[in-house]
């Protein structure tokens, strides 16, 4: 067991426009609702919650070749940035609740502006890898990795409202967990840069253990370094987390999403993570909504150190009786 930052912030950034779906705006609250503070404050971290962003939708935003709401997303992505670089400047383990995907260029970004050497696992069903000139939907939350990419930057218009942001990963410094709805275009990009990546098959063929051991190993055997850690929930099987947009039939076990949240606590070296995509707006009923929240829960606990065996940090904690 490694050691253990002292403090964590929380961050919520309730936006949509990266993709068409209302709702998934709701989603810090719902986290927040099902319990994360109270959670995060067991395990013994003093929590910081700056409280959710406030972000402007434009009027006027008028699509890019296909690319919707570029300005709106440009905009919330480089307020994010500025947030998640400061609160890692001060010192913080950075938790940001979405929100959709396309957060993840303002928060990995931020992270990098303070962590250069900073390495990526992107748990998802999807890649979100796409180009806009590739993307079938125009959507920024099937996109946010290409802005990352230094190898991707001559694939890369000028999109409006990005113009703050330059690609700072490498593609060796990226892998993906639990995907299972990769486009055509992305899966060009992912061979052709050989980005390391496990789809669900890869983890029926292996198993969860292996599949960590070699993402490990890839991003750190030569160094260690601080890992960002991009959960979309729908990474899990839509029995888990039905309140999200985009489900995907054959996703993670919870066992296999939580093995995978205790192995990147157990390095020591996660430095900021994202969790986004819970949309309570698309839950059948609560219960499917606070499960889904409850889930993201989990995840974000587990990251940080919450163990299934149990533990006891303090003396003062264990009951006089024993
Ligand atoms: C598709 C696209 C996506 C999440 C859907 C879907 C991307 N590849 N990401 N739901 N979370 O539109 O680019
Ligand atoms: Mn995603
Ligand atoms: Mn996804
Ligand atoms: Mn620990």
């Amino acid at each position: 067991q490694q050691s253990r930052a002292q403090s964590v912030a929380v961050l919520g950034a309730p936006f949509s426009r990266g993709q068409k779906r209302r709702g998934v705006e709701h989603g810090p609250k719902v986290i927040r609702d099902a319990g994360l503070i109270d959670r995060l404050s067991d395990l013994d971290y003093s929590v910081h919650d700056f409280g959710d962003l406030s972000f402007h939708y434009l009027e006027k935003d008028e699509p890019y070749m296909d690319v919707k709401f570029p300005r709106t997303v440009g905009a919330a992505n480089k307020m994010l940035s500025g947030a998640v670089s400061r609160a890692i400047g001060a010192g913080h383990t950075l938790i940001m609740l979405g929100g959709d995907h396309s957060l993840a260029i303002g928060s990995v970004s931020g992270h990098a502006q303070q962590c250069p050497d900073l390495c990526v696992i992107w748990v998802d069903a999807h890649a979100d890898v796409n180009t806009p000139m590739t993307s079938p939907s125009g959507n920024l939350h099937g996109q946010p990795v290409a802005f990352m990419l230094k190898e991707l930057q001559d694939k890369m218009p000028d999109v409006p409202g990005f113009s703050w942001t330059k690609p700072f990963l490498s593609s060796k410094d990226l892998v993906y967990i639990g995907l299972r709805d990769v486009d055509p275009g992305e899966h060009h990009i992912l061979k052709n840069l050989g980005i390391q990546y496990f789809t669900m098959r890869d983890i029926d063929r292996l198993g969860i253990q292996r599949v960590m051991e070699v993402t490990l190993d890839h991003l750190l055997a030569r160094q260690q370094r601080p890992i960002h850690l991009s959960f979309d929930i729908d990474a899990f099987d839509p029995s888990l987390a039905p309140a999200t947009g985009t489900p995907v039939n054959g996703g993670l076990t919870y066992r296999e999403g939580i093995y995978i949240t205790e192995e990147i606590h157990n390095t020591g070296l996660l430095s900021a993570m994202d969790l986004v995509e819970v949309n309570p707006i698309l839950g059948a009923n609560r219960e499917a909504v606070e499960a889904t929240a409850s889930l993201a829960v989990d995840v974000i606990a587990s990251s940080l150190g919450q163990t299934r065996e149990g533990a006891h940090g303090s003396i003062s904690a264990i009951p006089s009786y024993i």
